[in-house]
């Protein structure tokens, strides 16, 4: 780190995707949505006058990223990624380092959870939210403030004068933003959903003006009161979970409308809680008339069919609820919270559905209790809740969490490229082998996405509201082409 002091700081903020979007058909096919991180630290900097750019990697290869980043001539470029992400990003701070030598790089996100030191070519490690860290640490380059060592979530910097990794402050949670400032927003048009929920407006016959959907994300609160043992957010919030006020976030729900055509905004809280809160903004939105699309994360047993029939009068089209696991036994390793309310499950998705809420579910394999004849349990019962929609993904043990820690001292993690801590790839040793479990899981989604069940179930949807037949064989579409829906796409259009 060598230091020019300055009081206008020329930032970069990058969010690293690797080459994830384009290997991974289904996430590329399924939706691409905002780096909501570099946008709020972003919005937040931007009020102390420094120079700010965002850059979302996505189709950018590293050295075409890191050519524009050197170009820029940055003095602070701050890196966020995921496990999946963290070698690339790693990759691309030292690239940046040897052509701009002078520029400051800082690393937050998720997988700094895992990490005991600042790893090389990185200045400082930020642990949690950044906007706090970041604004200090642009306050020592720009010589407002004289030392490093004590900023809290800056949990490891190299000393100046040494070059050496050295350990910083822990998260302060007391020390909180007196309000989530509104995020700096990168261009609308990449950024887009194949979700039923979310693209529901696109698809609708609005007209030959109408502009399909606009989408954008908004945080309500942060953290989350659960403690999954396989989720960072907990380890990152210590089980805290902060709420912005309602009144704020729909000001900024009808900016979006009114100054950038946003007319579906997917909530990005990890969970949609407490109903108190939830009833307040959708009163919120009911009272300022307020007539906008929207998407949330939830958890089984949080929402009462009162509450999920107000959500869906004002605007609410889709849920996500992660339902994990096909028995109770499976949720109470995992610690979700509704492990001893398996029945609830059923009762909560229906209640949503009743509503006319479209359901996305998502469900792990690869848990320690799944044997092959475990599928079997796990297919009827997915058959039997007849989401909407599905995505299964592979257990996967993030650096920093419970079920990381453990599997690592049972001799259990089985894959060290951390390119494959992604969910798509089985990084846990359990009783399958891990191709029988690639294998597994394909005929899982086959087996959900071509049994009669959902499809009756989506012919009933359709019976009952004809103007979701085109979002829905949009969907089918998708599923045909990615998630092994066997049947041809024309035996089910129109049907
Ligand atoms: C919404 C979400 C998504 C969305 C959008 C992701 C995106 N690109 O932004 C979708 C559905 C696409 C998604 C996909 C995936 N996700 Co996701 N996702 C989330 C979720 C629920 C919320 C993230 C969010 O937007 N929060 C709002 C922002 C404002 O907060 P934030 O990200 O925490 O950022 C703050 C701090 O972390 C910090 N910070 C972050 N970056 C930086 C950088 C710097 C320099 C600094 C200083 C600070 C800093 O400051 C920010 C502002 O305060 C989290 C958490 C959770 N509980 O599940 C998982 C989570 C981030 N996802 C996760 C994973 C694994 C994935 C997938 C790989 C899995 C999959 N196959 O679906 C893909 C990867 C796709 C991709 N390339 O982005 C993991 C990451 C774990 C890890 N260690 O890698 C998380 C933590 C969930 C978990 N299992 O614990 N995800
Ligand atoms: S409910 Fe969701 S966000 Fe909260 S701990 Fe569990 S998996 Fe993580």
């Amino acid at each position: 780190m060598v230091l020019d002091r300055k009081l206008t700081v020329k930032v970069v903020l990058i969010e690293v995707t690797s080459d994830y979007y384009r290997r991974n058909p289904l996430s590329q096919m399924a939706r691409v949505l905002e780096p909501l991180a570099v946008e709020y630290i972003g919005g937040y900097l931007e009020q102390f006058k420094h120079d700010i750019t965002l850059i979302h990697q996505l189709d950018l290869d590293n050295e075409s990223l890191v050519a524009r980043v050197v170009g820029m001539k940055p003095d602070f470029v701050g890196i966020s990624c995921m496990t999946y992400s963290f070698p690339d990003a790693q990759t691309i701070a030292r690239a940046i380092k040897k052509e701009c030598p002078k520029a400051t790089t800082v690393l937050g996100g998720y997988h700094t959870l895992g990490l005991s030191d600042c790893p090389d070519g990185f200045d400082f490690v930020v642990k949690g939210e950044g906007e706090l860290p970041c604004r200090e640490i642009l306050d020592f380059l720009a010589g407002r403030r004289l030392s490093v060592s004590n900023i809290p979530g800056v949990v490891y910097y190299r000393d100046p004068s040494t070059e050496q990794s050295r350990p910083g402050r822990d998260i302060n949670h007391d020390r909180q933003l007196p309000a989530f400032p509104w995020p700096m927003r990168l261009d609308r048009s990449r950024y887009f959903s194949m979700s039923m929920g979310e693209n529901y407006l696109a698809t609708m016959n609005m007209g030959e003006n109408y502009p399909g959907t606009q989408l954008a994300c908004v945080v309500v609160g942060r953290g989350c009161p659960y403690s999954c043992d396989f989720c960072c957010t907990p380890q990152l919030f210590h089980g805290r979970h902060v709420c912005r006020s309602i009144v704020d976030v729909v000001d900024e729900i009808v900016h979006l409308q009114a100054h950038l055509g946003v007319n579906t905004i997917n909530i990005r809280d990890e969970t949609f809680t407490p109903q108190t809160m939830v009833r307040k903004f959708c009163k919120e939105l009911q009272d300022r008339r307020v007539r906008v699309q929207w998407r949330a994360f939830a958890t089984v047993g949080s929402l009462d069919q009162e509450t999920l029939q107000q959500m869906a009068s004002a605007g609410c089209h889709m849920l996500f609820y992660g339902i994990e696991a096909s028995d109770s036994e499976t949720l109470r390793l995992r610690h979700k919270s509704f492990a001893r309310h398996f029945d609830q499950i059923f009762v909560d998705i229906a209640h949503a559905q009743d509503a006319g809420i479209f359901v996305r579910a998502g469900f792990i394999v690869g848990h320690e209790t799944d044997t092959e004849q475990a599928f079997e349990r796990h297919l009827a019962f997915l058959k039997q809740v007849h989401p909407d929609e599905l995505y299964i993904s592979f257990l996967t043990p993030f650096p920093g969490t419970p079920l990381f820690d453990r599997a690592k001292e049972r001799g259990d993690i089985i894959e060290d490229n951390l390119r494959h801590y992604d969910c798509e790839h089985p990084v846990l040793r359990v009783k399958i082998p891990p191709k029988e479990l690639v294998r597994l899981r394909t005929e899982l989604y086959a087996g959900f996405y071509g049994s009669n069940e959902w499809r009756q179930h989506l012919k009933k949807r359709v019976a009952r509201n004809p103007r979701e037949q085109a979002t829905v064989d949009r969907f089918i579409h998708f599923a045909h082409e990615h998630l092994g829906l066997k049947e041809p796409f024309s035996a089910w259009n129109g049907s």
